[in-house]
């Protein structure tokens, strides 16, 4: 079959209509791993954890909770509070707690306070909670810990905990800001030195194994709780009543959870597609796991169970463009998927109707869902977001076959759309906002800057983790390849920029902490934890063989098995 960019649809749709099941086409082929989740294992989850009495106990606890955080002597004692909290995957009850809480600190102890006693990991737990709630706390805080000449003190490295503080601190910084640069670099170096020779079952060296790992500003807090509560049992002075609401609350919520867990895989049985569509990633499990991550609350699961919709049928999609497709029925796919056109189906390829159909009756489900309890049609909003992708896929697909490397500007232009973060975001805005309002609507059709930042560090990710096996299989060139191309530089070159890039626009996004009143929204924060899902799970640089079996015990443990 000729592979003609140029052919105009109408004509390739002749073609296509003709040889529907034409043996002569050689396809790629992709071998990613299995993930063996069987249907029915999914199926017979349970939980005991449903219902009364878990729910008043939990209601108990939380008042007590209150009242330990009213309570508190010291600053110093209810930060550390907000911190545990904030592990424990238990912040999001006391979200009103901790705002008036640090807003009140930070009127009364900011700035140039340099005669306070505050040692290293006080100063470094302040600033990291001020920033991460919007309070823009000065780098210069950090200055009382170095010598004339601008370095920090001797005497500093050996507080370890300080320093543990200090380099989770650094995570928050804007562009521009150097003293915490140099804490990053500092902190990092001595941390190191220090796992080397540590025994790494003590409580403060697991701690920072861990946060060397991944930072916490870059972590999944529901992933975090359950690691946490394990290590906070087996500290001496932990708190019992926060340590059984930690259990009870991540329970509860995993019950919920698995509930959801079951309509996803239910729904994916019965699109047929693993079996029709034998090429594709079957990561329905996965694609639900992820959408935990992007917003875990008992309260969001119409949520999950749609973006579990969205995050598998992208995934389907961009298997067909990048491995499965020939250019020709690229187009006429795109083609269809933009007019979103239930008459124009009958030119496609037999496995292709079969994916459109199943995508236009998903999507259209939730439009109907949307429209009986809202009374707007968003169809127009939705199909605009697959046609964008669909679009997207299709350009990588051209510069695929043309041989053709674009600059890492244009790359990225593109690049952005085609990670699928901007379709499942158009989404999620209709699931986590009610009533939704036309003016925010509008504005968010123009793609803010949070959120675009957002779109592009998960791009980045995904490249420094996936484009190598992309590259061997045959498809278009990634970022790394593109900054190469640009610049002449070695791979290991282009995979320090590209880290370098990453770690350059999570201080862009920093910076609208403190000024774009849409950072706090919740279709803000699932945007957020979009990247972070991606950072602490399954885009690790050593690429799906290493990501995939990692990310299968942290799924186990926060979908299937209850905390002791
Ligand atoms: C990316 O696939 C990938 F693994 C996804 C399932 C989509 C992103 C999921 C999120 C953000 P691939 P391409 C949770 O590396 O072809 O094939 O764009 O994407 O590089
Ligand atoms: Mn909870
Ligand atoms: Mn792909
Ligand atoms: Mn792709
Ligand atoms: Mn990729």
């Amino acid at each position: 079959m000729s592979t003609n960019i140029n052919s105009s649809p109408r004509q390739v749709r002749f073609a296509v209509a003709c040889k529907p099941n034409d043996d002569s086409i050689v396809r790629r082929a992709a071998t990613y791993p299995k993930h063996n989740w069987d249907y029915d294992s999914v199926q017979s989850l349970t939980s005991k954890y449903v219902g009364e009495p878990y729910l008043g106990r939990a209601n108990k606890l939380k008042a007590e909770v209150k009242v330990m955080l009213e309570k508190a002597l010291e600053p110093i004692n209810q930060l550390e509070l907000l911190d545990t909290l904030q592990r424990l995957g238990l912040a999001h009850h006391f979200v009103d707690e901790a705002k008036n809480i640090l807003k009140s600190m930070f009127h009364d102890t900011h700035i140039e306070d340099t005669e306070t006693k505050a040692d290293l990991y006080a100063t470094a737990l302040e600033f990291r909670l001020l920033r991460q709630h919007g309070h823009l706390v000065p780098q210069e805080v950090f200055n009382r810990f170095k010598d004339e000449r601008g370095n920090f003190r001797a005497n500093v490295c050996s507080d370890i905990k300080g320093m543990l503080h200090l380099y989770e601190a650094s995570y928050y910084s804007v562009e521009g800001e150097s003293i915490l640069d140099d804490a990053r670099n500092f902190t990092s170096k001595h941390l190191e030195n220090y796992v080397k020779q540590c025994d790494s079952n003590e409580y403060l060296s697991m701690l920072v194994i861990h946060t060397l790992e991944t930072p916490l500003a870059w972590r999944v807090l529901r992933f975090e709780a359950s690691w946490f509560i394990k290590l906070y049992e087996s500290q001496q002075n932990m708190e019992p009543i926060l340590l059984e609401l930690a259990k009870l609350d991540f329970n509860m919520t995993q019950a919920t959870h698995q509930e959801e867990l079951k309509h996803s895989s239910s729904w994916w049985k019965k699109t047929g597609l693993a079996e029709k569509l034998d090429f594709v990633r079957a990561w329905s499990m996965e694609s639900f796991f992820w959408s935990v991550g992007f917003k875990s609350e008992p309260e969001f699961g119409y949520f999950r169970r749609m973006m579990t919709k969205v995050i598998q049928l992208t995934t389907v999609l961009d298997d067909i463009y990048d491995v499965y497709g020939t250019l020709n029925e690229l187009e006429l796919l795109t083609d269809v998927i933009v007019r979103w056109d239930i008459n124009a189906m009958d030119q496609l390829p037999h496995y292709m109707k079969l994916y459109f159909l199943t995508l236009y009756n998903s999507v259209n489900e939730m439009a109907y869902d949307f429209l009986k309890d809202q009374g707007f049609n968003i169809i127009p909003y939705l199909k605009k977001a697959w046609a964008a992708v669909s679009k997207s896929f299709l350009l990588e697909a051209k510069w695929y076959h043309a041989g053709y490397t674009p600059t890492l500007e244009e790359y990225l232009e593109n690049g952005w759309i085609s990670i699928t973060v901007p379709t499942m975001l158009r989404h999620a805005y209709f699931w986590v906002t009610n009533p939704i309002k036309m003016e925010k609507l509008q504005y968010l059709e123009e793609f803010p800057n949070v959120i675009r930042w957002s779109c592009i560090i998960v791009r980045l990710l995904d490249d420094l983790a996936t484009s190598s096996d992309e590259q061997k299989r045959g498809d278009a060139p990634k970022s790394i390849q593109c900054y190469m191309h640009d610049t002449g530089a070695s791979e290991e070159e282009a995979y320090d920029h590209i880290r370098n890039v990453v770690f350059e626009t999570w201080k862009k996004i920093n910076g609208d902490r403190f000024s774009n009143p849409i950072f706090f929204e919740t279709h803000t924060e699932v945007s957020l934890n979009i990247v972070r899902t991606s950072q602490s799970t399954f885009l690790h640089e050593e690429g799906y063989e290493v990501a995939i079996p990692k990310a299968k015990d942290l799924m186990r443990s926060i979908l299937v098995d209850p905390i002791n």
